[in-house]
């Protein structure tokens, strides 16, 4: 949030209540003043000059301090604001994003998930301090969805995030004018989470490297523990997770969740589910229908990525700073915000359907590729392939318009979210069984021992990107490799 009155709260204590006089007891004003003080804060938006369809805007990067929960944070912000401001497109529109670094360290963007060439979605890209770099680019038909951007120079991303950098990207598109998503309300809700130490991001240790750091400051657009006042009966809500390591299981007290959107767009039909789990990076569009009032809270359930604990790791080199900074895995669920339903709540019939998702003709498939992920825990050292990253060293070579089939199977002790950038995929199966819906997707979770298998079409772009762990200390430590398009 913006280093504003947007965290103020409004605190009053018993003595002074009683001194207002007992009538004022039940005035929505007081009340509001006890449920609602942190109130939730809409992802602001990022300034755009729009002709026609050509959007310009710009993004810097740079130190900045924010208050966070109340207190001062010296973080790395785009634009002075954690999260980033939403950067809202449409389908069809020619992008022109400006990017200044006024880091003292080379940084770059990366739209992730975004289907762009990767000449413009360059992962090996610096962009030096006081220098500016333009990412331009077309939207293509049919991405509508819920995408982000953060920093993607090897060896900064994790340490870049953690300081803060993170922002959210919304394509909007023709389906989103059908009344049932209409008339919702839309709310943006980047889960970032922070580990600060004495106002300033923890220094990762070798824990940190290992199992990747989570804060113990679970934020939701840069607030702590917010509470959102419904407006509407109907939520669509654009989830992001946009921390390092930390995955979120959530769940809404008393409401199931009807996925609609996943990592690259629409699905076929809404999808009750009693738990959404997202990865680092995954996103997921919901319809929340709010059938009373009350207040309910939205929680991380505990959920076990088979991280290494302190127990086992007597004779480890530098652990200090771990204690209660360093909160991971919990085993308790944790309240991340809660949501006040409106008085007597009517909300929208669910659509019915929503966008077809093409059906892959697998027997066209040209090639098969494995992938392995293995680690050394204890160099915090990750691999894919037993091969570190080499950005000089091409490890996939794919022809334009070809569909590949990637079998991804982690031989490691801990779960891995893989990434691939600027060519999204389908999951086709997970240990031989199929996917329940058919999705386009830019992350999928590996659980230890999953072998999971992803159909992937090279379409309309050349060039050189990389796919890796969004685990991202554990990309920073090697976990990602190449892929080369040619014509
Ligand atoms: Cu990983």
């Amino acid at each position: 949030m913006k280093n504003s009155s947007a965290t103020k709260t409004i605190t009053i204590n018993r003595r002074e209540l009683l001194a207002l006089g007992g009538a004022a007891l039940g005035s929505p004003v007081l009340s509001r003043a006890f449920t609602q003080t942190n109130p939730f804060p809409q992802a602001p938006s990022l300034e755009v000059t729009r002709q026609g369809n050509v959007v310009e805007a710009t993004l810097t990067s740079a130190p900045a301090n924010l208050n966070i929960n109340g207190k001062n944070a010296q973080l790395m912000t785009y634009n002075s604001s954690l999260p980033g401001s939403v950067l809202r497109v449409h389908e069809g529109d020619t992008v022109r994003l400006t990017y200044t670094n006024n880091l003292k360290e080379v940084s770059n963007l990366h739209l992730h998930g975004l289907h762009i060439s990767p000449k413009v979605d360059q992962p090996m890209l610096e962009v030096k301090n006081a220098e500016s770099h333009v990412y331009g680019f077309e939207l293509p038909k049919g991405s509508s969805g819920t995408y982000w951007y953060h920093p993607h120079v090897h060896g900064n991303v994790a340490t870049q995030m953690a300081a803060g950098l993170v922002g959210a990207m919304i394509v909007s598109g023709p389906l989103d004018a059908m009344p049932e998503l209409r008339d919702a309300e839309e709310q943006v809700l980047v889960l970032k989470d922070l580990a600060l130490v004495d106002g300033k991001p923890k220094e990762h240790d070798m824990m940190d490297w290992m199992n990747g750091q989570e804060g113990s400051l679970m934020l939701v657009n840069g607030a702590f523990k917010p509470t959102l006042r419904a407006a509407k009966a109907t939520l669509r809500l654009r989830i992001i997770n946009a921390s390092n390591a930390r995955y979120y299981n959530l769940k809404l007290e008393s409401h199931p969740f009807y996925l609609i959107a996943t990592d690259g767009g629409f699905i076929e039909k809404p999808v009750a589910l009693e738990s959404l789990l997202l990865a680092p990076g995954e996103r997921a569009e919901v319809l929340v229908q709010l059938t009373s009032e009350g207040r309910f809270k939205l929680q991380n359930l505990p959920y076990n990525r088979g991280i290494m604990k302190m127990g086992g790791m007597s004779g480890m080199g530098n652990m200090s700073g771990m204690g209660g900074m360093t909160g991971s895995s919990e085993t308790q669920p944790t309240t991340l915000m809660t949501v006040i339903a409106p008085s007597n709540p009517k909300p929208l019939a669910l659509p019915s359907s929503l966008l077809p998702v093409e059906k892959l003709d697998l027997s066209r498939t040209v090639v098969t590729r494995r992938i392995e992920f293995s680690e050394q825990m204890m160099q915090a050292k990750f691999y894919l392939n037993q091969k570190s990253f080499d950005p000089n060293r091409v490890d996939f070579q794919g022809k334009l318009g070809t569909l590949e089939i990637w079998e991804l199977h982690n031989k490691s002790d801990m779960d891995h979210p893989f990434h691939l950038h600027s060519y999204p995929f389908q999951v086709i199966d997970r240990n031989g069984k199929p996917e329940p819906y058919r999705a386009w997707k830019d992350v999928v979770n590996l659980k230890k021992n999953d072998l999971v298998r992803i159909a992937v079409p090279l379409r309309d772009f050349t060039g050189m990107t990389v796919y890796h762990c969004h685990v991202v200390e554990h990309e920073d430590r090697g976990m990602m490799g190449t892929l080369q398009v040619n014509d």
